[in-house]
């Protein structure tokens, strides 16, 4: 705007060129996944495992005993021996969260919710009733 202000009414004077002074955080990360992918992965990871589609990968599955071991190890989170889909889930998220260390470590972290509804414990409390109970 500026620079056609100073055509119309000072040709002669040149135009202004100026730096943005404004930094735009150059927040970017290729190959980064959103939560969408790790939603997306996390599916792909259950329906490719779960072999008999109970919703937890566990020895009934028929993984490899080495695979499973590993599977185990890194993502039972509650040590119930099975890794049902919020746990595949979370797994995935700290998989994103380590690459992001070492590829963008000014990235930030990614968290986040479980976008699976695992099996339900009758009688257990949600957060909701733990809310209302300590009321
Ligand atoms: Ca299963
Ligand atoms: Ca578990």
């Amino acid at each position: 705007m500026e620079n056609t202000w100073r055509d119309e009414y000072c040709p002669n004077y040149g135009h202004i060129y100026c730096d943005c002074p404004f930094v735009v955080e150059e927040n970017t990360c290729p190959g980064h996944w959103t939560c969408n992918d790790i939603d997306n992965i996390s599916a792909d990871f259950m329906a490719a495992n779960d072999v008999n589609g109970d919703g937890l990968l566990n020895w009934e599955d028929n993984i490899e005993d080495v695979h499973a071991e590993e599977l185990n190890i890194s993502c039972d989170f509650n040590g119930d021996d099975s890794v049902d889909a919020c746990e595949v889930h979370m797994c995935v998220v700290l998989v994103e969260n380590n690459w992001r260390d070492n590829n963008c470590p000014d990235f930030g972290h990614v968290y986040c919710d479980c976008p699976f509804v695992v099996a339900e414990c009758e009688g257990s409390w949600n957060c909701e009733d733990i809310y209302n109970v300590s009321l």
